[in-house]
């Protein structure tokens, strides 16, 4: 389907090929391991790209153009040798070329550790962004931390994670290019002077107690088609060349080593996002660090062509990626009046101008706050920077819409007068940003009505909503290649790039022919997962059984505890009646937990240990098997989805922003059971309620819950199945010889409240999985359903929501690259 944009042959590929693995990597055909024949490969597609990367590069400098910046804390990119393959459009002619050689390309693409540079559907988003922006053609940088570790590798002891540090770069990564001619210098700490200048006007001066460096890595991000190739530019720290060299002549290696020590750890490990703000001196530093870097890279850039700041806020836009990258508001701020002498208000102006800010949660407990002391210590100008846009905001719109009323004043101020007082980034955000978005529809409407009321009704034309979306050229294309392979052949070619054109598929959904076809490859795909399944875990699962997958990071609001609840009704559904109707069923997993949340590392344990009780019970004769696949991961992530029967989307109604997976399994043909949160709403509305399976209380129905006063207990009491699996727990039959193991998953459920419902949704997700069962019974019926959910999902391209950016944020203009 792919033709090769550039002029490489396969035979010229292989040349290629052979010739760095001898110049580039110093070793011969003989004796190269696998590891090198990548690396090989990698530098032969680095030689065409890096031709378009500065074609790119000198286009936007020519014509000056307007770019956006995409500041995200993280970019979790997964590996890019078969990604860039696919968007340069050589994946096929590699491919031959290695065969050639004796080499199999997916063969070669699994020595590649993934970039794992972020938690979960954030991080994902903004890979998936950045990948939209190159394909369509705009003027685009990400702007990130260049973690040395990135998030933990999870391994599974004896059921229980275990977290082991992530080394991605261990032996060098070949897409990464050191920039140390843009290597930046970040102040910390110290204290802020006041001066009169010549013309009698006070200045304010910082004078830092610390300096650190900042060294820039430019990863190429190709877009598909490849006439862009943008970058994303991720910072290092380094001890700054004012590192202490005369206390290292005289002796004081340790000392000097110590200094050199602490300026690396700023950017050593990426933080596990527990959803809720760990106290962290660290994690402020860490995004003070990159935003400060990425302002003063923006503003060398500028100046390049311009000698004021006119056209700045016409040139430059920035998203704030959540609120991580907050600090970048006073930071431009101080830049603006402190170093270049402009006036607060023009400074303002530019600010208001330039940021805008992207929500992703609900949860009042992952709203960002600092200490008013940690800033204070840390950015003491930039605290005081915070005070003065805070006083201004409270006199010039709270006061002059609401006079006198101080409880608005208290809840929008950017300040929590609490003990400790503390920054609240959220409040900065929306008082700074020209536009502030959610990420699904639902969840747009509730960050107006419900987080930010006061603020909506201030400045009611701020918000909107851009749905999220995925790439297709990853999440299908890549990572689902016989899938791909027949969409071209049903509607042509034009597909990756406008995902609307799979419509036309859904005219075949009934055509027996192509139902096989599809299903066929369905098939195939889930015993390709079969064997991955057995290698990771041991587990013998059956390609004849449902795939049922629930992948995303852990969180009691996710409610993989639901799903486990389940799972284990249906067992002892099992053991009563050995004829319990139902077809064989597998239940995989894949999820991380933040390290310091507890209940969410229990239920991964529970997980493993119902599931090692459950999938060595001879008497269910296999119709059940329970997998939890360790270090679930991006590139863990390509080879699940395309497998999938079933795709768990059961969160709380309310509490997840938009959720991604759930956009990347119905893609590839899985049939959603999920509640009406986030963007599962607008995917049963692309596919249609009747291809999708939709159960469980609604936004507004648990408003009224919560409000009434839910008590799981009565849910214990009224459904004999669920008191039975709950004492289950308290006993040793998952964990024999240490009864009561399990109990914490019970006590979250009774003791402590149930406070994401889980009892209350239970009956309903019972029902749904039912309908599940008798659905794919029919296959005719499945095959239907599953077709029309990947042929329906266009809307969920992510260049479709980047479209959405541009038009109501960014007002960007496509650049032509010669
Ligand atoms: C997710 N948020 C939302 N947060 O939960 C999900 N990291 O619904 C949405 O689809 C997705 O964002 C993209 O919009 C996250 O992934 C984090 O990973 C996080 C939170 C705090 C600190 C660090």
């Amino acid at each position: 389907m792919e033709k090769p944009l550039f002029t490489l042959d396969k035979e010229e590929f292989r040349k290629e090929v052979v010739h760095h693995l001898r110049t580039t990597l110093g070793t011969s055909e003989i004796k190269a391991s696998k590891q090198a024949w990548w690396m090989a490969t990698c530098v032969t597609i680095n030689h065409m790209l890096f031709e378009r990367l500065t074609s790119t590069q000198q286009t936007h400098l020519k014509k000056d153009t307007r770019a956006v910046h995409y500041f995200s804390a993280e970019f979790l990119m997964g590996r890019l040798t078969a990604n860039n393959l696919h968007n340069l459009g050589l994946y096929k002619v590699c491919e031959e070329a290695l065969k050639d050689l004796d080499l199999d390309l997916a063969d070669l693409c699994e020595e590649e550790p993934d970039m794992a540079l972020g938690n979960g559907g954030l991080g994902r988003l903004a890979a998936c962004f950045i990948d939209s922006l190159a394909t369509l053609g705009y003027p685009a940088l990400g702007y990130g931390l260049h973690y040395e570790h990135g998030l933990f590798r999870q391994e599974i002891r004896d059921g229980r994670q275990v977290e082991r540090p992530d080394s991605w770069r261990e032996y060098g990564n070949p897409w990464e290019i050191c920039r140390p001619e843009s290597v930046q210098d970040i102040p910390l700490y110290g204290y802020v002077e006041t001066v009169f200048g010549d013309d009698c006007k006070v200045r304010k001066v910082w004078r830092p107690g610390r300096v650190i460096k900042g060294v820039p890595w430019d990863i190429p991000i190709v877009g598909f088609g490849a006439q862009t190739v943008n970058i994303l530019r991720l910072w290092e720290s380094r001890a700054s060349d004012f590192f202490d060299w005369d206390v290292f002549n005289h002796g004081g290696y340790v000392d000097s080593q110590k200094e050199k020590a602490e300026a690396e750890t700023i950017s050593k490990v990426l933080y596990p996002n527990d959803e809720t703000e760990a106290g962290k001196e660290l994690r402020l530093i860490q995004q003070y660090f990159f935003c400060a870097c990425s302002l003063k890279d923006i503003m060398r850039r500028y100046k390049r062509t311009h000698t004021d700041f006119k056209a700045f806020a016409p040139q430059i836009a920035i998203q704030l990626n959540d609120t991580h990258p907050t600090v970048a508001i006073p930071e431009l701020m101080r830049e603006l009046i402190d170093e270049e002498g402009l006036e607060w208000q023009e400074a303002w102006d530019i600010c208001t101008k330039v940021f805008s800010y992207t929500n992703h949660t609900l949860l009042p407990e992952a709203l960002e706050t600092w200490p008013v002391y940690l800033f204070e210590r840390v950015l003491p100008r930039h605290l005081e920077i915070i005070y003065e846009i805070n006083a201004r905001f409270l006199k010039n719109e709270v006061d002059a819409k609401w006079p006198g009323n101080n409880d608005i004043k208290r809840k929008l101020s950017i300040i929590d007068e609490g003990n400790p007082r503390r920054v609240r980034m959220a409040n900065l955000c929306v008082i700074t940003s020209h536009k502030v978005n959610g990420v699904a529809e639902i969840h747009s409407k509730l960050v107006k009505e419900d987080l930010f009321p006061e603020f909506n009704e201030l400045w009611p034309d701020k918000f909107c909503n851009v749905t999220n979306g995925v790439t297709p050229r990853r999440w299908l294309l890549s990572c689902n290649q016989e899938l791909a392979d027949l969409f071209t052949e049903t509607v042509g070619t034009a597909w990756p790039l406008n995902l609307d054109a799979l419509r036309a598929v859904n005219k075949f959904a009934d055509d027996p022919a192509f139902q096989k076809k599809f299903m066929d490859i369905k098939q195939h795909n889930k015993q390709k997962l079969v064997k991955v399944i057995k290698a990771e875990t041991g587990i013998d699962v059956s390609a004849e059984a449902i795939f049922d997958i629930q992948i995303k990071r852990l969180h009691e609001y996710k409610r993989q505890q639901l799903n486990l609840l389940h799972i284990m009704v249906l067992y002892r559904r099992l053991l009563l009646n050995p004829d319990y109707d139902m077809h064989p069923r597998v239940f995989i997993f894949g999820s991380k937990a933040a390290p310091g949340y507890r209940v969410a590392k229990d239920i991964i344990y529970a997980i493993n240990k119902v599931g090692e009780r459950i999938n060595n019970d001879p008497r269910i004769k296999d119709k059940l098997k329970v997998v939890f696949m360790p270090n679930y991961r991006v590139s863990l992530a390509e080879k699940l989805i395309p497998a999938a029967d079933v795709s768990e989307q059961i969160s709380t109604a309310g509490y997840e922003a938009s959720g991604t997976g759930n956009m990347k399994l119905a893609m590839n043909g899985a049939i959603t059971i999920g509640t009406l949160d986030g963007a599962n709403i607008e995917i049963a509305e692309e596919v249609g309620e009747d291809n999708c399976v939709i159960f469980g209380l609604t936004v507004e129905q648990v408003k009224e819950l919560k409000a009434r006063g839910y008590n799981p207990w009565d849910y214990y009491y009224a459904n004999p199945e669920i008191k039975a699996a709950l004492d289950w727990l308290d006993t040793d039959y998952f964990t024999p010889g240490h009864p009561g193991e399990l109990q914490s998953i019970k006590k979250a459920l009774l003791d402590y409240g149930d406070t994401y419902l889980t009892l209350a949704d239970f009956a309903a997700y019972d029902e749904a999985h039912k309908r599940v069962d008798s659905l794919y019974r029919d296959k005719a019926r499945w095959a239907k359903m599953a077709i029309i959910n990947a042929a329906s999902v266009g809307k969920f391209n992510s260049d479709r929501s980047i479209e959405d950016y541009i038009r109501q944020i960014w007002h960007l203009e496509k650049c032509d690259i010669a």
